[in-house]
């Protein structure tokens, strides 16, 4: 079954996309935790970095490629901004199609916070 990124990349739900090409696609957050907050996506479905082989090296890269040009469009190049990459249970990945967040627009603090080690 395809996920909800792949409805939104094939506009089978909406979404608020602010990027696209033909590797990636970007769009808003349902649940913005930033004043901009953007997910990156492989326009393929691949559903974790566990599942990423040699062969998608091109589309991580873009990945990339595109978040830097994103944050310049969003004018939070210069100030800054973060990209977190969620993986399985662990790392708290929610949706099961490899995403990148751009988060940015506010200082962001501490990557994690100092709970328990
Ligand atoms: P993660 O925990 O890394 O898998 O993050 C999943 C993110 O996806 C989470 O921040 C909320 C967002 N999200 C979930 N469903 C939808 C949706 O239908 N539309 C959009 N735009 N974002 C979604």
């Amino acid at each position: 079954m395809a996920s909800i990124f792949s409805k939104i990349i094939a506009g089978e739900i909406p979404g608020d996309i602010v990027y696209r090409d033909d590797l990636v696609t970007a769009f808003r957050d349902i649940n913005p935790q930033a004043p901009t907050h953007i997910l990156i996506v492989p326009n393929k479905e691949i559903p974790s970095v566990n599942d990423v082989t040699a062969a998608d090296e091109a589309v991580l890269g873009r990945m990339f490629l595109a978040a830097q040009q994103i944050a310049a469009q969003e004018g939070i190049a210069d100030n800054g901004y973060r990209l977190i990459v969620n993986c399985g249970q662990h790392g708290h990945q929610e949706v099961l199609h490899v995403h990148m967040h751009l988060m940015g627009g506010r200082p962001l603090g501490p990557m994690l916070y100092r709970t328990s080690r």
